[in-house]
């Protein structure tokens, strides 16, 4: 396939029109996905993650700056409602993100998102994989931390941090969400403005008191529009890659994404191939017909769908 060919070779219009394949969940996107395979695997996940507005995106564009001297290719991908295509705000990454507009070797792309079955954590782990496929060897994956399938997306990473700011008591909000419970490292971003110490010393506090194990979590202080703190940042995330590299957690996290990955895909496949594939209706429509007659069992009818389902020829054409 040409277009993989592309992609492979970091061609940014493939990767997009990859990505938008892959979105859509249809047969090519699905070839796509087989095709790259091969050559996914080499590129470090990193979530960040936090409350609208806590300087996600300064900091994915701060952090590229390290990491681009350095020479190291990077990925972007924003999952973001209010930067969701249509959204004016789009281009307001753009500008914050102004290392990543300007360099070819940075690509950054926001991800809809659109809520079908597990579909944003499957489609956004896909297009994760597209840029590992196209040699980026670090990806930042930005997701607001609200709402259970973003977290998700920010779980399937291989580091995660929790980005927060003194404004706005996010760091009680955090801790009451769950957030928290996902964090590899803290990041107090905006540590210019009032409030930051306080915030590290209640999250401190709070670890003290909860799991021993939180007593070790990294908390940095960064001030994303300066680059203040961000090289400390990450220096910190490298080490906690390299430390679960050497005692085998990083496999380990790895392998249990991949199994919930995997029921993610299967279950979308089932879904898509019920519910938007050409004909599935009319089809459960017959079926349904079938019952009501009283010629088959609501059970056997729906074992037939299921089983039809599960065709891996089923939609080739729709
Ligand atoms: N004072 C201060 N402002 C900052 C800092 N980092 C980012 N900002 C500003 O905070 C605002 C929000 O930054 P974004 O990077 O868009 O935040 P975000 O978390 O990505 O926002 P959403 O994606 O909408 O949730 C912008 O106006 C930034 O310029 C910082 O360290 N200090
Ligand atoms: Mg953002």
């Amino acid at each position: 396939m040409e277009l993989v060919e592309r992609v492979l070779a970091g061609d940014q219009w493939a990767i997009s029109k990859a990505i938008s394949a892959v979105e859509n969940g249809g047969p090519e996107g699905r070839a796509i996905m087989k095709a790259v395979f091969p050559h996914v695997g080499g590129a470090v996940r990193i979530g960040i993650t936090g409350p609208p507005g806590v300087g996600k995106s300064t900091l994915c564009d701060a952090i590229t700056g390290v990491l681009r001297p350095a020479g190291r290719r990077v990925g972007i991908i924003s999952v973001d409602p209010s930067s969701a295509f249509t959204g004016g705000a789009l281009l307001g990454d753009r500008i914050r993100m102004g290392r990543v507009a300007e360099d070819p070797e940075v690509f950054m792309r926001s991800m809809a998102t659109r809520g079908a079955f597990g579909g944003l954590s499957r489609a956004t782990q896909d297009a994760a994989d597209l840029l590992d496929a196209a040699g980026c060897q670090t990806l930042l994956i930005e997701t607001v931390g609200v709402g259970q399938s973003e977290i998700e997306v920010a779980r399937a990473a291989d580091c995660v941090g929790v980005v927060l700011s003194p404004e706005s008591g996010d760091g009680i909000q955090a801790m009451k969400s769950g957030l928290m419970e996902i964090a590899d490292l803290v990041v107090i971003n905006k540590a210019d403005r009032v409030g930051a110490d306080k915030l590290e010393y209640d999250i401190r506090s709070a670890f003290e008191l909860g799991l021993k194990s939180r007593r070790e979590t990294p908390i940095l202080l960064t001030e994303a529009h300066r680059s203040k703190g961000v090289p400390e940042l990450v220096g910190a995330i490298d080490q906690f890659v390299a430390a679960c590299r050497a005692d085998g957690r990083f496999e380990a996290r790895r392998r249990c994404n991949m199994e919930s990955r995997l029921r993610q895909i299967a279950e979308f496949m089932i879904h898509h191939s019920l519910f938007e594939v050409n004909g599935a209706s009319r089809r459960v429509e017959a079926l349904a017909q079938r019952v009501l007659e009283r010629r088959q069992s609501s059970y056997d009818a729906a074992e037939e769908l299921v089983r039809e389902a599960l065709d891996p020829n089923r939609g080739a054409n729709s």
